[in-house]
Protein backbone atom coordinates (compact mmCIF):
# COMPACT_ATOMS: atom_id res chain seq x y z
CA UNK A 1 0.00 0.00 0.00
CA UNK A 2 1.44 3.51 -1.14
CA UNK A 3 2.43 5.47 2.11
CA UNK A 4 0.64 8.88 1.05
CA UNK A 5 3.74 10.90 2.74
CA UNK A 6 5.69 9.81 -0.11
CA UNK A 7 5.47 11.05 -3.36
CA UNK A 8 6.15 8.99 -6.50
CA UNK A 9 8.69 10.13 -9.15
CA UNK A 10 8.55 8.49 -12.72
CA UNK A 11 11.38 8.24 -15.09
CA UNK A 12 12.53 6.07 -18.15
CA UNK A 13 13.04 2.51 -17.58
CA UNK A 14 15.81 2.11 -20.06
CA UNK A 15 17.06 4.35 -22.98
CA UNK A 16 18.09 7.60 -23.91
CA UNK A 17 16.99 9.40 -21.24
CA UNK A 18 17.20 6.71 -18.04
CA UNK A 19 21.03 6.88 -17.23
CA UNK A 20 20.91 10.69 -17.56
CA UNK A 21 17.64 10.62 -15.00
CA UNK A 22 18.96 8.78 -12.30
CA UNK A 23 22.42 10.32 -12.58
CA UNK A 24 20.34 13.82 -11.53
CA UNK A 25 18.70 12.28 -8.98
CA UNK A 26 21.82 10.78 -7.43
CA UNK A 27 23.85 14.45 -7.84
CA UNK A 28 20.35 15.52 -5.63
CA UNK A 29 21.70 13.68 -3.19
CA UNK A 30 18.80 11.16 -3.31
CA UNK A 31 20.15 8.18 -1.98
CA UNK A 32 18.89 5.10 -4.15
CA UNK A 33 19.86 1.66 -5.42
CA UNK A 34 19.24 1.88 -8.86
CA UNK A 35 20.57 -1.55 -9.22
CA UNK A 36 17.59 -3.31 -7.68
CA UNK A 37 15.89 -5.03 -10.59
CA UNK A 38 12.25 -3.89 -9.06
CA UNK A 39 10.40 -0.98 -11.18
CA UNK A 40 9.84 0.96 -8.14
CA UNK A 41 13.03 2.29 -6.26
CA UNK A 42 12.51 3.59 -2.60
CA UNK A 43 14.92 6.51 -1.68
CA UNK A 44 16.24 5.85 1.67
CA UNK A 45 16.66 9.80 2.72
CA UNK A 46 14.15 11.97 1.62
CA UNK A 47 10.43 10.00 0.96
CA UNK A 48 10.51 9.82 -2.86
CA UNK A 49 10.13 6.39 -4.64
CA UNK A 50 10.96 6.45 -8.53
CA UNK A 51 9.18 3.97 -10.59
CA UNK A 52 10.71 3.09 -14.19
CA UNK A 53 8.70 2.71 -17.05
CA UNK A 54 8.28 3.59 -20.17
CA UNK A 55 8.75 7.20 -21.44
CA UNK A 56 5.44 7.26 -23.56
CA UNK A 57 3.40 6.12 -20.31
CA UNK A 58 4.91 8.93 -18.07
CA UNK A 59 2.47 11.72 -19.12
CA UNK A 60 -0.48 9.90 -19.09
CA UNK A 61 0.56 8.50 -15.82
CA UNK A 62 0.70 12.79 -14.84
CA UNK A 63 -1.62 13.74 -16.00
CA UNK A 64 -4.46 10.59 -14.83
CA UNK A 65 -3.77 11.62 -11.42
CA UNK A 66 -1.85 8.20 -10.85
CA UNK A 67 1.98 9.77 -9.58
CA UNK A 68 3.08 12.78 -8.94
CA UNK A 69 6.24 13.82 -11.02
CA UNK A 70 7.69 12.35 -14.00
CA UNK A 71 11.09 13.29 -16.03
CA UNK A 72 9.86 13.16 -19.68
CA UNK A 73 11.17 14.51 -23.21
CA UNK A 74 8.77 17.18 -24.31
CA UNK A 75 8.72 16.22 -27.73
CA UNK A 76 6.32 12.96 -26.06
CA UNK A 77 4.81 15.35 -23.53
CA UNK A 78 3.24 17.60 -26.74
CA UNK A 79 2.67 14.41 -28.70
CA UNK A 80 0.26 13.14 -25.60
CA UNK A 81 -1.35 16.62 -25.04
CA UNK A 82 -2.14 16.95 -28.73
CA UNK A 83 -3.90 13.40 -28.66
CA UNK A 84 -5.49 13.40 -25.58
CA UNK A 85 -7.24 17.03 -26.41
CA UNK A 86 -8.51 15.36 -29.95
CA UNK A 87 -10.15 12.48 -27.90
CA UNK A 88 -10.95 15.00 -25.04
CA UNK A 89 -8.98 13.09 -22.35
CA UNK A 90 -8.11 15.29 -19.70
CA UNK A 91 -3.85 16.99 -20.77
CA UNK A 92 -3.38 18.86 -17.43
CA UNK A 93 -0.05 18.78 -16.31
CA UNK A 94 2.46 21.72 -14.52
CA UNK A 95 6.04 22.04 -16.82
CA UNK A 96 8.66 22.29 -13.68
CA UNK A 97 12.07 22.73 -15.27
CA UNK A 98 13.41 22.00 -18.81
CA UNK A 99 16.61 20.24 -17.76
CA UNK A 100 19.93 20.10 -19.65
CA UNK A 101 19.74 16.62 -21.12
CA UNK A 102 17.50 14.81 -24.16
CA UNK A 103 17.89 17.77 -26.42
CA UNK A 104 16.81 17.03 -29.88
CA UNK A 105 14.57 17.83 -32.44
CA UNK A 106 11.48 16.65 -34.11
CA UNK A 107 12.37 17.05 -38.17
CA UNK A 108 11.28 16.57 -42.06
CA UNK A 109 13.38 15.11 -43.84
CA UNK A 110 13.66 14.58 -47.61
CA UNK A 111 15.80 12.29 -49.97
CA UNK A 112 18.81 14.12 -50.08
CA UNK A 113 18.77 14.02 -54.12
CA UNK A 114 15.54 15.95 -53.55
CA UNK A 115 15.37 19.89 -54.51
CA UNK A 116 13.40 21.25 -51.77
CA UNK A 117 12.02 24.75 -52.46
CA UNK A 118 10.35 25.04 -48.73
CA UNK A 119 7.19 23.39 -47.05
CA UNK A 120 5.21 23.79 -50.08
CA UNK A 121 7.01 21.20 -52.31
CA UNK A 122 5.93 18.73 -49.42
CA UNK A 123 2.38 19.46 -50.86
CA UNK A 124 0.13 15.84 -50.30
CA UNK A 125 3.33 14.31 -49.51
CA UNK A 126 2.86 11.02 -47.69
CA UNK A 127 4.79 11.18 -44.54
CA UNK A 128 6.36 8.12 -42.04
CA UNK A 129 6.30 9.65 -38.31
CA UNK A 130 5.88 8.36 -34.76
CA UNK A 131 4.44 12.13 -33.48
CA UNK A 132 1.01 12.01 -35.94
CA UNK A 133 -0.43 14.82 -33.98
CA UNK A 134 2.59 17.36 -33.91
CA UNK A 135 2.65 16.67 -37.47
CA UNK A 136 -0.81 17.05 -38.04
CA UNK A 137 -0.21 20.48 -36.06
CA UNK A 138 2.77 21.88 -38.39
CA UNK A 139 1.17 21.27 -41.76
CA UNK A 140 -2.42 22.51 -40.30
CA UNK A 141 -0.68 25.83 -39.19
CA UNK A 142 1.18 26.26 -42.10
CA UNK A 143 -2.21 25.10 -44.45
CA UNK A 144 -0.94 22.38 -46.66
CA UNK A 145 -2.41 18.98 -47.39
CA UNK A 146 -0.63 16.13 -46.76
CA UNK A 147 -1.27 12.38 -45.17
CA UNK A 148 0.72 10.88 -42.07
CA UNK A 149 1.12 7.61 -41.61
CA UNK A 150 2.92 6.22 -38.33
CA UNK A 151 5.82 4.13 -37.64
CA UNK A 152 6.73 3.45 -34.04
CA UNK A 153 10.11 2.67 -34.85
CA UNK A 154 12.88 2.78 -38.03
CA UNK A 155 11.08 5.78 -39.48
CA UNK A 156 13.95 6.61 -40.97
CA UNK A 157 14.01 4.00 -43.55
CA UNK A 158 10.25 4.70 -45.01
CA UNK A 159 11.30 6.72 -48.27
CA UNK A 160 13.99 4.26 -48.91
CA UNK A 161 11.39 0.92 -48.61
CA UNK A 162 9.22 3.36 -51.18
CA UNK A 163 6.56 3.82 -47.99
CA UNK A 164 6.72 7.26 -47.83
CA UNK A 165 7.82 10.94 -49.63
CA UNK A 166 9.19 12.09 -46.48
CA UNK A 167 9.66 11.45 -42.97
CA UNK A 168 9.45 13.70 -39.53
CA UNK A 169 11.57 11.98 -36.85
CA UNK A 170 13.62 13.08 -33.56
CA UNK A 171 17.48 14.12 -34.40
CA UNK A 172 20.58 15.05 -32.53
CA UNK A 173 23.55 14.75 -35.04
CA UNK A 174 22.16 13.85 -37.99
CA UNK A 175 23.92 10.63 -38.36
CA UNK A 176 21.00 8.63 -38.71
CA UNK A 177 19.35 10.94 -41.57
CA UNK A 178 22.90 11.12 -43.59
CA UNK A 179 23.02 7.39 -42.96
CA UNK A 180 19.85 6.59 -44.64
CA UNK A 181 20.37 9.52 -47.86
CA UNK A 182 17.89 11.91 -46.35
CA UNK A 183 18.29 15.53 -45.29
CA UNK A 184 17.10 17.61 -42.84
CA UNK A 185 14.57 20.77 -44.25
CA UNK A 186 12.37 21.50 -41.62
CA UNK A 187 12.54 21.56 -37.24
CA UNK A 188 9.02 21.22 -36.40
CA UNK A 189 9.51 20.94 -32.84
CA UNK A 190 12.70 21.35 -30.20
CA UNK A 191 12.61 19.06 -27.23
CA UNK A 192 14.42 18.23 -23.98
CA UNK A 193 13.69 16.52 -21.18
CA UNK A 194 11.94 18.37 -18.51
CA UNK A 195 10.38 18.05 -14.87
CA UNK A 196 6.40 17.77 -14.53
CA UNK A 197 3.93 17.28 -12.22
CA UNK A 198 0.50 16.97 -11.31
CA UNK A 199 -1.29 20.11 -11.62
CA UNK A 200 0.87 22.08 -8.74
CA UNK A 201 -2.00 23.78 -7.20
CA UNK A 202 -4.20 20.40 -6.44
CA UNK A 203 -0.74 18.82 -4.47
CA UNK A 204 -1.00 18.61 -1.16
CA UNK A 205 0.94 21.39 0.59
CA UNK A 206 3.64 18.48 2.30
CA UNK A 207 4.13 17.00 -1.44
CA UNK A 208 4.47 20.92 -2.71
CA UNK A 209 7.11 20.97 -0.24
CA UNK A 210 9.01 18.02 -1.08
CA UNK A 211 8.89 19.25 -4.83
CA UNK A 212 10.23 22.39 -4.15
CA UNK A 213 13.24 21.27 -2.44
CA UNK A 214 14.08 18.97 -5.12
CA UNK A 215 13.44 21.34 -7.94
CA UNK A 216 15.68 23.40 -6.20
CA UNK A 217 18.54 21.06 -6.24
CA UNK A 218 17.85 20.07 -9.50
CA UNK A 219 18.06 23.90 -10.62
CA UNK A 220 21.60 23.99 -8.58
CA UNK A 221 23.13 20.95 -10.27
CA UNK A 222 22.23 22.29 -13.77
CA UNK A 223 23.48 25.69 -12.74
CA UNK A 224 26.67 23.76 -11.21
CA UNK A 225 26.94 21.65 -14.53
CA UNK A 226 26.71 24.75 -17.22
CA UNK A 227 29.29 26.87 -14.75
CA UNK A 228 33.12 26.78 -13.89
CA UNK A 229 35.32 28.32 -11.54
CA UNK A 230 38.57 30.10 -13.02
CA UNK A 231 41.43 30.98 -11.22
CA UNK A 232 44.56 32.82 -12.98
CA UNK A 233 47.14 35.43 -12.16
CA UNK A 234 46.84 38.49 -14.06
CA UNK A 235 49.07 41.93 -14.34
CA UNK A 236 46.93 44.23 -12.02
CA UNK A 237 46.47 46.95 -15.04
CA UNK A 238 45.07 44.47 -17.07
CA UNK A 239 42.35 43.40 -14.20
CA UNK A 240 39.53 44.92 -16.11
CA UNK A 241 40.24 43.36 -19.56
CA UNK A 242 40.34 39.59 -18.23
CA UNK A 243 36.99 40.54 -16.54
CA UNK A 244 35.21 41.65 -19.53
CA UNK A 245 36.59 38.52 -21.52
CA UNK A 246 35.47 35.82 -18.87
CA UNK A 247 32.14 37.35 -19.42
CA UNK A 248 30.98 36.56 -15.32
CA UNK A 249 27.62 36.70 -13.49
CA UNK A 250 29.13 36.92 -10.16
CA UNK A 251 31.06 39.93 -9.16
CA UNK A 252 35.18 38.18 -9.12
CA UNK A 253 36.85 38.06 -6.12
CA UNK A 254 40.32 39.97 -6.30
CA UNK A 255 43.02 38.81 -3.98
CA UNK A 256 46.85 39.70 -3.57
CA UNK A 257 49.77 37.61 -4.72
CA UNK A 258 52.22 37.19 -2.23
CA UNK A 259 55.62 38.98 -2.91
CA UNK A 260 54.50 40.51 -6.38
CA UNK A 261 52.81 43.50 -6.03
CA UNK A 262 52.31 43.64 -10.28
CA UNK A 263 49.74 40.57 -10.37
CA UNK A 264 46.50 40.13 -8.69
CA UNK A 265 44.56 36.46 -8.24
CA UNK A 266 41.65 36.56 -9.70
CA UNK A 267 38.86 34.11 -8.94
CA UNK A 268 35.37 33.95 -10.72
CA UNK A 269 32.55 31.72 -11.48
CA UNK A 270 31.74 32.07 -15.22
CA UNK A 271 28.41 30.61 -16.97
CA UNK A 272 29.89 31.22 -20.03
CA UNK A 273 31.97 27.49 -21.92
CA UNK A 274 35.63 28.20 -21.40
CA UNK A 275 36.99 28.16 -24.77
CA UNK A 276 40.35 27.53 -25.22
CA UNK A 277 40.39 31.17 -27.59
CA UNK A 278 39.62 32.38 -24.47
CA UNK A 279 41.80 31.23 -22.48
CA UNK A 280 44.58 32.32 -25.13
CA UNK A 281 43.43 35.64 -25.45
CA UNK A 282 43.84 35.98 -21.12
CA UNK A 283 47.09 34.72 -21.97
CA UNK A 284 47.82 37.46 -24.24
CA UNK A 285 46.99 39.74 -21.18
CA UNK A 286 49.82 38.56 -19.23
CA UNK A 287 47.80 35.63 -17.21
CA UNK A 288 48.99 32.89 -16.09
CA UNK A 289 48.77 30.20 -14.25
CA UNK A 290 45.06 29.81 -15.35
CA UNK A 291 43.00 27.35 -14.23
CA UNK A 292 38.88 26.16 -15.47
CA UNK A 293 37.53 24.15 -12.68
CA UNK A 294 34.12 21.95 -12.78
CA UNK A 295 31.82 22.80 -9.86
CA UNK A 296 30.15 20.59 -8.33
CA UNK A 297 26.93 22.01 -6.44
CA UNK A 298 25.69 25.62 -6.33
CA UNK A 299 22.73 26.93 -3.98
CA UNK A 300 22.38 30.72 -4.01
O1 LIG B 1 11.35 2.06 -24.37
P1 LIG B 1 10.89 3.47 -24.35
O2 LIG B 1 9.55 3.68 -25.01
O3 LIG B 1 10.98 4.06 -22.96
O4 LIG B 1 11.99 4.31 -25.17
P2 LIG B 1 12.00 4.83 -26.68
O5 LIG B 1 12.70 3.82 -27.52
O6 LIG B 1 10.64 5.30 -27.10
O7 LIG B 1 12.84 6.18 -26.53
P3 LIG B 1 14.40 6.48 -26.64
O8 LIG B 1 15.11 5.93 -25.45
O9 LIG B 1 14.95 6.18 -27.99
O10 LIG B 1 14.32 8.09 -26.53
C1 LIG B 1 13.81 8.68 -25.37
C2 LIG B 1 13.80 10.18 -25.56
O11 LIG B 1 15.14 10.64 -25.80
C3 LIG B 1 13.05 10.72 -26.75
O12 LIG B 1 11.64 10.76 -26.55
C4 LIG B 1 13.64 12.12 -26.88
O13 LIG B 1 13.02 12.98 -25.93
C5 LIG B 1 15.09 11.90 -26.46
N1 LIG B 1 16.04 11.89 -27.60
C6 LIG B 1 17.11 12.71 -27.72
C7 LIG B 1 16.04 11.08 -28.68
C8 LIG B 1 17.13 11.43 -29.47
N2 LIG B 1 17.78 12.44 -28.85
C9 LIG B 1 17.38 10.72 -30.70
N3 LIG B 1 18.33 11.05 -31.41
N4 LIG B 1 15.21 10.05 -29.04
C10 LIG B 1 15.47 9.38 -30.17
N5 LIG B 1 16.51 9.68 -31.01
C11 LIG B 1 16.67 8.79 -32.20
C12 LIG B 1 15.86 9.24 -33.41
O14 LIG B 1 14.53 8.73 -33.34
C13 LIG B 1 16.66 8.63 -34.58
O15 LIG B 1 16.36 7.25 -34.72
O16 LIG B 1 18.01 8.76 -32.64
C14 LIG B 1 18.08 8.74 -34.06
C15 LIG B 1 18.67 10.03 -34.58
O17 LIG B 1 19.84 10.35 -33.88
P4 LIG B 1 21.04 11.10 -34.64
O18 LIG B 1 22.04 11.42 -33.57
O19 LIG B 1 21.59 10.15 -35.65
O20 LIG B 1 20.47 12.36 -35.28
ZN1 LIG C 1 9.00 5.38 -26.05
Amino acid sequence: MFNKNRIRLAIQKSGRLSDHSKDLLLRCGIKINFNNPSLISVAENLPIDIMLVRDDDIPGLIMDGAIELGIVGSNILQEVCLERKYLKEPYIFTALQNLDFGVCRLSLAVPAELEYLGISSLFGAKIATSYPYLLKRYFKQKGIPFQAFVLNGSVEIATNAGFSDAICDLVSSGVTLKANGLKEVEVIFNSCACLISQNYSNIPINHQNLINKLLERIKGVIKARESKYIMLHIPRKKLQQAINLLNCAEKPTILELAGNTDKVVLHIVSAETIFWDIMEKLKVLGASSILVLPIEKIME
